[in-house]
């Protein structure tokens, strides 16, 4: 790309990204923008205020060199000096302070862009300090979409359905052993974390073609799923127990019928749609009742990206081609995942389905850098996080934005976390001479 294509595809990104904050903030009023849905996620305009408090952080001084705007609120978005439990008790800027203070960070994000070098240095080269902002936004606009699911009150967000599913697929496919290429170094906008690209050599396996659905689910929890402490790790079950664990997050039972609460409207849970709102323990537990586990991370993405025809790693599972509408559920197009076996022109290159959007999948890895990383351009971006206390996610889900989204990227979150888009898939050791 020309430097003038880098300049006008950031300008796009950073206003549609824009566009989305402003529709997941104003819709609801002032006492819901300030105040604390759950005490696991922000209030929503902490996470307004902290998308420009970034933005100007990288863009206007980092890259640009200019002073900074207002040094009295710095510390007030830093997500490392207040967790998020304290966020309501700062001295926040209102509403109409922060959308002003976000407003004129972009205008002059705007007039830098116009005149920034794409090459030169590791910050601006091929726009990436833009690309990471961007992306930095849309993460943040998932994380307030998943506060307007905790938010009670009557329902604000609409969309029309997703696709149905198309076809019909085997339950599981064959991945034969052999090496393949994991991470990229070439993906410009690639976060430090996906980095560098490196060979993992790895024994055959079965995968699901399709994430594990609410019907199955529900067969899990009719077998006693949750009080089967056989099932689960005693981590897992420790948490079963404290937590009070008896079904997906937003689910419940009446009248002998699952329901579930999505986004202010009650409805049946839907037996065809991902499972969604499960934590890490809930879905290893449900892997061991189905006599599977969980894909480690390797696996996730030799599925997704590995094309054994031409040895090479994709950057998504259909191709290098950017996602289209046919490809995946990605962007909030819909407010929920689609069903099973949905989105046939995604499939990768062995034919697993969904693997990007819809909803996000855990592994069984632990987060950790690859081999070669190097933390750029902050360590508290990834580096401060590896270690055993996060697992990894993989694909996205309906509510992330196709920038924050690639065969190789990584999100990351505590075992019992399930206020996220998390679902997940299964998989198994091939036996001895299978895909050998
Ligand atoms: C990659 C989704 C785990 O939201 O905590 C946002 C992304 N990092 N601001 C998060 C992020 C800094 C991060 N996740
Ligand atoms: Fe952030």
């Amino acid at each position: 790309m020309t430097g003038e294509d880098i300049r006008s595809r950031a300008y796009d990104l950073l206003t549609a990204a824009r566009e989305r904050s402003l529709a997941l903030t104003g819709c609801v009023d002032e006492d819901d923008l300030i105040k604390q849905h759950s005490a696991l996620m922000s209030p929503l305009v902490w996470d307004l205020a902290h998308v420009g408090s970034q933005e100007e952080l990288w863009l206007l001084r980092a890259v640009g060199g200019q002073e900074p705007m207002r040094p009295e609120i710095d510390s007030l978005y830093d997500a490392f000096e207040h967790p998020r439990a304290e966020r309501p008790r700062l001295p926040l800027l209102s509403p109409e302070e922060a959308r002003r203070y976000i407003a004129t960070v972009r205008q002059r994000v705007v007039g830098l862009l116009e005149r920034s070098p794409v090459e030169g240095s590791p910050l601006v080269e091929n726009g990436f300090a833009f690309g990471m902002i961007v992306q930095h936004e849309q993460q943040h606009d998932e994380t307030m979409l998943a506060t307007h699911q905790l938010r009670d009150g009557t329902p604000v967000l609409s969309a029309p359905p997703p696709e149905a599913s198309s076809g019909r697929w085997p339950e599981e496919v064959l991945v034969p052993a052999g090496p393949f290429t994991m991470g990229t170094s070439a993906e410009p906008w690639a976060l430090d974390n996906e980095r560098p690209a490196h060979q993992v050599d790895l024994p055959a396996y079965w995968i699901d073609t399709v994430p594990v659905s609410n019907a199955d689910y529900l067969a899990f929890i009719q077998a006693g799923g949750y009080d089967r402490p056989e099932l689960w790790s005693a981590r897992g079950w420790a948490h079963r127990q404290d937590a009070g664990l008896t079904g997906p997050k937003f689910w419940w039972r009446e009248d002998g019928m699952w329901l579930r609460r999505r986004f202010g409207h009650v409805e049946p849970v839907p037996p065809d749609e991902p499972v969604l709102h499960v934590c890490w323990y809930e879905a290893e537990a449900y892997a061991s009742w189905a006599g599977r586990r969980l894909p480690t991370e390797a696996e996730w993405e030799k599925a997704a990206r590995h094309d054994p025809a031409t040895g090479r790693s994709r950057r998504y599972p259909w191709g290098d081609e950017e996602p289209g509408v046919a490809h995946a559920n990605l962007g909030q197009r819909h407010l929920q995942a689609a069903p099973v076996g949905a989105y046939p022109a995604g499939a990768s290159a062995y034919g697993v389905r969904q693997l990007i959007g819809d909803v996000w999948e855990w592994t069984s890895s632990d987060f950790r850098g690859y081999p070669g990383f190097a933390a750029f351009p902050y360590r508290e971006y990834s580096e401060v996080f590896f270690g055993d206390e996060y697992k990894v996610l993989r694909g996205g889900s309906f509510a992330t934005d196709p920038v924050a989204c690639r065969g190789t990227f990584r999100n990351w979150d505590y075992p019992i976390r399930r206020q996220i888009f998390s679902g997940f898939r299964t998989a198994r050791d091939a036996a001895p001479g299978e895909g050998a």
